[in-house]
């Protein structure tokens, strides 16, 4: 590495670490040696590493895979933020064990089989204007040929579509510039009816096409009625892109098999692979998806199966709206320009990508200047008069991404057979740059690399085989996804990310500061319409409610309580529990579950779901809160009771207890009133704090409060029952009322305590660097362990220690330094007898303790504050 390198990735760690450049030579070269780390991995570590609490200037959509679902992470730290469940059962998020995520999934159905997994390939983030808006995610399911749209608001799966012609799927989803329709091309051909077809009559019953479905971006859903699909030759279209700007109305859509080819090894004949790949050339088929959708609107331009339109190739032809070019054998990924100028082409079995121009293929349209016809009738044009370059790449050729200086050329391609990223020019056809990867990279994932607006910074590789990257965990390794910084002139990898889910194919990026998801639902909101769920059910509203044999609960939850804490049924009832999660506070999610009725859902802050199950298994059932929510959440549960109506039960005997005697129980009382007088002074000097220092300033913080008031609220009632019980003379019931009202106290004390450290943290000054690496100093010291800032506890309170002392900065700074020296100070001596405990030698450098000393003026400019 250069000296300038060198430099600047020493300056870089110093600020990494927080710690002044002396010390950190030694420390830094101290691990480097240890973990054998050259000054290479301590620039990319920079680049990363994101300190605790800090955010990710980019969002990744990536495909799940195999597992049906949705990975969500964050560049540059690669740190994995959420699975979304799709179309796989996911059990935490309650997808698929609870009433409202079951009926998204059985829109999933294909000719009333469920299924329960997906193959997906392609996210595609909503548009506007050819740019992410951020709304919208759509995902394919190449497997069961199915679309599931996800609501970019919280993250949730809203609507799952079933291609109803295709049998399996693959080019999709592509988003229009403004997400008017989303663009699904089938991949295997296979008749578009469900009957039987003999493989011999491949040429004439099976068929390929495109999918174009109308997409409503306002509410978010696709609109299957208003939904066409463009027939095509059973060519085996494979991935598509939308035509934007200069190609706006456009689709194309290449594809693999024009040889036809339908294999049967078992007989005798070379294998599917053999005859797939026999042509030097397939077809990339150009469609006006816009002229098209005009047409399909009008009965007589379309034939109607299984319930849904399609044009026919003679249709579109007729009408100038479908196309082929030649293109180099097999290919695989096809990438419209950020200004709809031109398609670049990847051969995969070629080594080249070939770029198109869009200007000429429009001239030669209009020119109906054709090289010839396909068997179905659609006009071939002429590849050399179509084409604008051809670069060659190397091996294996499969997808593009474009780079920030795009308008110059700048591209990134993969090579799965070479296993490399390459940069290159897509205007001059010319490699600039190239990248190893670890291994056999499939997609490759740009910051907003497919928009009209393409970010630049990094390009996710997207890798199938890890090989030997990761440490062993038997024969199904990992996959591989790489950070690459393309920042400067050569492109440097930063990063591998095990991703322990499936082949992810394809991922998106967005700008975080373009997603502006949701905190909590508005209360009582079905997570699935949007709307009020039905129910919906406020604290008071409890109630159990008995309709022929089916039982609904309407329960509430919120820390550290079900309600209702009994539910008694008959054997055979169904039962359904509503449920309403009523707090406000952020991240207070609730789980719920009822035990062997292999039912669970989530319930965040807000939200309401149903949970219907049939009753029928006679017994005693715990239900619970599934998520550690309180330092009560154990105690969050209830009893479901199963009883058989026709069975006569006999009554246990009853124990006889000991009882305590009034005295024990006045003792009792006394004790639980005086530990509510003493928790509620420490409630109030917090309340105190918080209103002085203006809180509702803060929303965050307000929130909070806002929710410690609630349970503060509910005091009263209590206290009145207990006053109530206790005049009655029924010490046993006040005490418990007393109880409650602790409960409260308690609930009420935990959040406000969290409302004034937030409080603390937006009103104390900012610290000074050195203050910060003094604090650093502290906690890596471990001087927390027996101090406690604001509180005398296993040591003195550090708060005025500098005022304490005559010469205090010099004092402290000795006594860090050295304190056996001073171990026979009568004041010393004192305090060690006090707290019996002497303060040891942390060996910290002299600097450091400067730094802590800044720290220590930090605290007392703002002591007020503790
Ligand atoms: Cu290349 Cu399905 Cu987009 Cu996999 S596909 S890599
Ligand atoms: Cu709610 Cu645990």
């Amino acid at each position: 590495m250069n000296s300038m390198v060198k430099r600047l990735s020493m300056v870089a760690i110093g600020a990494l670490v927080g710690v002044s450049m002396a010390s950190a030579e030694t420390e830094l070269d101290k691990v480097m040696k240890e973990r054998g780390l050259t000054q290479q991995d301590l620039l990319a570590a920079a680049k990363t590493y994101t300190p605790s609490g800090g955010r990710d200037k980019y969002i990744v959509f990536s495909s799940g895979g195999q597992s049906g679902q949705i990975m969500v992470y964050g560049v540059p730290s690669m740190r994995i933020l959420k699975y979304i469940g799709v179309f796989t059962p996911e059990p935490w998020q309650g997808w698929g064990y609870d009433d409202d995520t079951k009926a998204i999934l059985a829109e999933g159905k294909i000719r009333g089989k469920q299924i329960t997994w997906g193959d997906t390939h392609h996210p595609a983030i909503s548009e506007t204007d050819g740019k992410y808006d951020g709304k919208w995610l759509v995902i394919n399911d190449k497997a069961n040929p199915r679309l599931a749209v996800i609501d970019l608001k919280d993250f949730v799966t809203k609507q799952i579509v079933v291609n109803p012609v295709f049998k399996s799927d693959h080019g999709g989803a592509f988003f229009t510039p403004n997400s008017e329709y989303i663009l699904e091309a089938c991949q295997y051909g296979a008749p578009f009816d469900n009957n039987y077809h003999p493989i011999e009559e491949y040429k004439e019953t099976y068929r390929g096409g495109v999918t174009v479905w109308k997409f409503d971006p306002k509410i978010g859903r696709i609109q299957p009625d208003k939904s066409f699909t463009i027939e095509m030759p059973p060519y085996m279209q494979d991935l598509s892109d939308a035509g934007k700007e200069a190609s706006y109305g456009w689709g194309f859509t290449n594809s693999f098999n024009s040889e036809m080819y339908t294999g049967g090894i078992e007989k005798g004949l070379p294998p599917m692979e053999a005859g797939m790949s026999r042509n030097d050339t397939d077809f990339l088929h150009v469609y006006n998806w816009k002229k098209l959708a005009e047409l399909a609107k009008d009965d007589k331009n379309v034939k109607i199966i299984n319930g849904h339109r399609v044009v026919p190739i003679d249709v579109a032809v007729k009408n100038d709206a479908l196309f082929l070019i030649p293109e180099p054998k097999s290919p695989h990924g096809v990438d419209v320009s950020p200004d709809g100028k031109y398609i670049v082409v990847c051969g995969k079995l070629d080594t080249h990508a070939t770029v198109y121009s869009w200007d000429k293929i429009k001239k030669a349209i209009d020119n109906k200047d054709y090289a010839g016809k396909d068997p179905y009738g659609i006009p071939i044009l002429d590849m050399k008069k179509t084409a604008h370059c051809q670069a060659e790449l190397g091996l294996g050729p499969l997808h593009n991404q474009y780079g920030k200086n795009w308008k110059n050329g700048e591209i990134y391609t993969s090579l799965y057979v070479d296993s490399q990223v390459v940069r290159w020019d897509y205007l001059k056809c010319k490699v600039v740059d190239r990248q190893n990867v670890n291994y056999n990279i499939g997609h490759l994932c740009g910051m907003e690399g497919k928009t009209e607006d393409p970010q630049g910074d990094y390009i996710i590789a997207l890798n199938k085989l890890a090989i030997d990257r990761f440490n062993e965990i038997g024969p199904l390794h990992p996959q591989n996804h790489q950070l690459i910084d393309i920042r400067g002139k050569k492109m440097q990898l930063l990063y591998d990310m095990p991703v322990p889910l499936g082949e992810p194919h394809q991922a998106v990026a967005i700008r975080a500061s373009k997603l502006k998801p949701e905190v909590r639902y508005k209360m009582g909101t079905s997570a699935f319409t949007g709307k009020t769920h039905i129910g919906k059910t406020l604290a008071g509203q409890e109630r159990i409610v008995r309709k022929g044999n089916h039982v609904y609960v309407y329960g509430t939850m919120v820390r550290s309580h079900i309600n209702p804490e009994h539910v008694t049924v008959n054997l055979g009832d169904t039962v359904t529990f509503y449920l309403t999660n009523l707090e406000r506070a952020e991240d207070e999610t609730h789980g719920f579950t009822v035990d062997l009725y292999n039912v669970h859902t989530s319930l965040e802050p807000g939200k309401t779901v149903a949970v219907t199950f049939k009753a029928d298994k006679e017994g005693v059932f715990p239900y619970y809160c599934t998520e550690f929510c309180s330092a009560l959440h154990l105690e969050m549960m209830g009893y479901l009771l199963v009883k058989d109506p026709n069975k006569k039960y006999v009554s246990a005997h009853k124990l006889k207890m000991a009882k305590m005697s009034k005295e024990e129980l006045e003792k009792e009382y006394k004790k639980i009133v005086a530990t509510n007088a003493a928790t509620d002074k420490v409630i109030q000097s917090v309340v105190k704090f918080l209103k002085e220092n203006h809180y509702e300033k803060y929303p965050v913080v307000a929130n909070l409060v806002k929710d410690a008031l609630d349970q503060y609220g509910k005091i009263p009632e209590q206290k009145k029952k207990a006053d109530e019980a206790y005049k009655k003379g029924d010490l046993e019931k006040a005490i418990l009322f007393e109880n409650m009202i602790w409960q409260y106290m308690v609930k009420t004390a935990d959040v406000g305590i969290r409302a004034r450290d937030l409080l603390v943290k937006k009103l104390a000054t900012p610290m000074s660097p050195a203050a910060k690496r003094g604090y650093e100093a502290y906690l890596e010291g471990g001087c927390n362990g027996c101090h406690v800032i604001g509180k005398v506890s296993s040591g003195p309170d550090l708060v005025g220690v500098l005022q304490r002392h005559e010469n205090g900065e010099k004092w402290v700074k000795e006594w860090i330094l050295h304190p056996e020296k001073m171990y026979d100070n009568p004041y010393i001596k004192s305090m060690t007898n006090y707290f019996n405990l002497r303060m040891p030698n942390q060996g910290m450098t002299e600097k450091q303790v400067d730094d802590i000393i800044e720290y220590l003026k930090w605290i007392d400019k703002n002591a007020n504050l503790f």
